[in-house]
């Protein structure tokens, strides 16, 4: 059974949901992030989540990478799309943009600290940051605009994914959900799935389990 390391409430939400979405039996590991003793270094030598070790023993990384994977080991359930497709085409879009800009934008915002070392500097990063990550917020939202879910009606591995950022948001209140009413109704939306409330369930319990 594969399993899938997590630290709790990071960027391997996406395929954990993902996970809970299809039914495929799988354990997950919660590692702590940051710390070099930590687990993850002996499965990622970059230390990062999410992190897929399959049962032959490999190890898949990067979220560009594992949630079509994942999408792809059960077609039927329809979270990604057939190959050559325009469907499949525009749900790696999201993938990429998520991906490449919007996570990186949290970076500045959250750790002003990986961009320099001087403190004094760091509320000056914040601002930039915070005034990019904003834009792009604004990018997801209008994206959104009619839409039930990232590529219209129904849900897939491109929601998963940035359900993360919208809990992202969500956990520290942020006040600009105020001005992305869409990406706020999907987030209520991404909220009730069952998938969801399991994957958080599952990551509140803090050592390594079983799922199915
Ligand atoms: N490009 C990677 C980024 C993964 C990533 O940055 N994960 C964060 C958690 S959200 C992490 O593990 N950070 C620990 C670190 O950078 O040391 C992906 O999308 O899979």
């Amino acid at each position: 059974m594969p399993t899938l390391y997590v630290a709790p409430g990071a960027c391997s939400f996406g395929a954990h949901v993902v996970l809970k979405e299809l039914g495929i039996p799988h354990e997950i590991a919660a590692v702590p992030l940051r710390t070099p003793d930590s687990p993850i270094h002996r499965s990622n030598p970059l230390g990062r989540v999410p992190a897929l070790k399959l049962d032959s023993g490999e190890v898949l990384t990067e979220n560009g990478a594992i949630l079509p994977f994942l999408g792809d080991l059960k077609p039927e359930a329809g979270l990604f799309a057939t190959a050559g497709s325009v469907e499949r085409a525009r749900i790696q879009e999201w993938i990429g943009f998520l991906n490449s800009d919007l996570h990186p934008a949290f970076r500045p915002v959250n750790r002003p600290e990986i961009f320099h070392d001087d403190s004094a500097t760091h509320d000056a990063i914040k601002a930039k940051g915070t005034e990019r990550l904003l834009q792009l917020l604004q990018i997801v939202d209008r994206k959104l605009e009619g839409k039930t879910w990232a590529i219209g009606d129904r849900f897939t591995i491109a929601d998963a994914y940035l359900g993360v950022f919208w809990r992202w948001l969500q956990r520290t209140q942020s006040p600009w959900l105020a001005q992305l009413p869409n990406l706020s109704a999907f987030g209520a939306r991404f909220d009730q799935r069952p998938s969801v409330q399991a994957a958080l369930a599952a990551e509140q319990a803090p050592v390594q389990q079983k799922a199915a």
